[in-house]
């Protein structure tokens, strides 16, 4: 399984919890340097017993625009149209049947590849901030949301139109889980 790992043939994604830590009871550091940190659900889910934020002033009458999350690493929209300066309402439900933790970030036009770097360089310091990097690129994001847990985020939409993407920065899901959130 190691190798396969190694080689990629299979995913970090796809190895339980309980099958990387038996690995790594019985393989040690060469396993921990193919796979890194075995990610617990009880670091990140954490943020589901913080309170609920009351709502900003100035989203009494604001959009409402609910995502959720499909299989394999898919959020349920690929594109999202708002209005320059609008403000929005994300609902972004976990739904995702698969159980893995997914988030849901705004980030500037074309900088998809420097948000997602970002998020992986800041390696096990990543868990404690959702892997949600502070660099301009990226705008607002939900934290870390659990299978199940609902999160809402409150978005003014930038005044510049363009194409900027909603992503989902946990480590090896934003390469494909993603789409654009276009500014009108
Ligand atoms: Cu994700």
């Amino acid at each position: 399984m190691l190798e396969a790992l190694r080689t990629g043939k299979i995913s970090k994604a796809e190895v339980p919890n309980y099958t990387a830590r038996s690995l790594q009871k019985i393989l040690g550091t060469s396993f921990d340097k193919v796979y890194g940190k075995i990610v617990e659900m009880g670091e990140l889910s954490k943020i589901d017993q913080n309170p609920v934020k009351a709502r900003p002033d100035g989203f009494a009458d604001a959009r409402r625009i609910e995502v959720g999350v499909l299989p394999g690493l898919k959020f349920n929209t690929a594109r999202i149209v708002a209005q320059a300066g609008e403000k929005v309402i994300f609902v972004f439900l976990n739904d995702d049947s698969s159980g893995m933790m997914h988030n849901l970030a705004i980030i500037t036009p074309g900088s998809r590849q420097t948000v997602l770097d970002a998020a992986v360089a800041m390696g096990a310091e990543g868990l404690k901030k959702n892997f949600i990097p502070e660099i301009p690129e990226l705008l607002a994001s939900t934290p870390q949301v659990a299978q199940g847990m609902k999160y809402t985020l409150y978005f003014a939409v930038p005044d510049e139109p363009g194409d900027y993407h909603f992503i989902c920065t946990y480590p090896g899901h934003g390469l494909i889980m993603q789409g654009i959130f276009a500014v009108q």
